[in-house]
Formats: structure tokens, C-alpha cells, sequence
């Protein structure tokens, strides 16, 4: 009890301390059709860090007959992929591995990127050109054939591209 009163204390005065990185590639970005699930509070809370692109080559690629985006965990091969970093709190954590299936359909791993643009003054936002590490969700569960897919440097779920994201019914929104 001592211990969790203790926590809670430290929790209160240093917030940033219980708070996660995560890039986030697909759906969850600004502009595409998960994005709201992040900015739900009932889901905890995310904040804006900066984009972001990976120092690695990674494949990014549109599978599954949802069309759906999956980073291959293969570095070395593809494209360098852009995204958005969020700083997210534990809540939030718990509810993207539920969302995105973790650790069965993706698995949540540490990778380094290049930080471009942040919003810029505030004590946690990372220099543009620096390198960060955050955890991304991408995946060592894919089909063999998704390694002969186009691959992307940005995801559009309604890109050129035609393979357009279908939302499942109750999970999407309106
Ligand atoms: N959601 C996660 C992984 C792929 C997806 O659509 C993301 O946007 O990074």
C-alpha cells in the first residue's frame, strides 16, 4: 500500500515519467481513419511529438482483405517510412495493444528514427535531425507473399493506390 501511495505521488509530480513513445505509421495517424481512437480520451490520453521518418528501410505494405497497412519487420528492405511519434500514458498503451492485436497480429518493438518537425519550444519535443527511439507496432506474423508487395514510404489510406482501408462495421467511424 505504502509502495502504490508512493508511485501515485511520484506519477503526479513527474506525469512525463509514465508516459510511452510511439510511432505511428498507418491508420493511427492525423488524417486517417483510426486517428479519432487516439484522441479519445476514454482511451487515455496521446499528445503530438513530432513526424518522424525510420532510419531503417522497412517494408510498408497493404495486406489482408481489410487493406490494411502492416510495417514487415524486415529492416534493410523497402523504403524509409514516414509517420508521427505521440507521447502516450499507460491507458492509452494498453488500449493501441488490444486495438492492434498485439503481440498476435503485430508485436510492439523499439525502433530508431529521424525526428523532422516537432511543434517545436516544448521541453520534451526532440530536436529536428535527432535520432529517437519509440516503439512502433509492426509485425513478424505476415504471409510470405506480402514480401512481393508494393511497398510505400507513406501510408494513404485512400491513396492512388486503390487498396482502400475497410473499416469493420462497429469499429469504425461514422
Ligand atoms: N495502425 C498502426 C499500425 C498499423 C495501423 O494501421 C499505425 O498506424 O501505426
Amino acid at each position: 500500500m505504502k509502495g502504490f501511495v508512493l508511485l501515485s505521488v511520484i506519477i503526479s509530480v513527474f506525469p512525463a515519467a509514465h508516459m510511452t513513445k510511439v510511432f505511428v505509421y498507418g491508420t493511427l495517424k492525423k488524417d486517417q481513419p483510426n486517428y479519432f481512437r487516439m484522441m479519445d480520451h476514454a482511451n487515455g490520453q496521446a499528445e503530438f511529438v513530432a513526424h518522424a521518418r525510420t532510419v531503417d528501410r522497412y517494408p510498408l505494405v497493404i495486406a489482408s482483405k481489410y487493406n490494411t497497412p502492416f510495417l514487415l519487420n524486415v529492416p534493410g528492405t523497402g523504403q524509409r517510412v514516414h509517420g508521427e511519434i505521440y507521447s502516450v500514458d499507460q491507458k492509452m498503451l494498453e488500449f493501441l495493444d488490444d486495438f492492434e492485436e498485439c503481440p498476435s497480429l503485430y508485436q510492439r518493438r523499439l525502433i530508431w528514427l529521424e525526428v523532422h518537425d516537432g511543434p517545436g519550444g516544448g521541453q520534451h519535443t526532440p530536436k529536428a535531425g535527432s535520432s529517437v527511439e519509440a516503439f512502433v507496432y509492426s509485425t513478424d506474423t505476415y504471409e510470405p507473399e506480402w514480401l512481393q508487395k508494393p511497398t510505400y514510404e507513406r501510408y494513404e489510406a485512400y491513396g492512388d493506390h486503390g487498396l482502400h482501408y475497410v473499416c469493420l462495421e462497429d469499429i469504425c467511424p461514422e
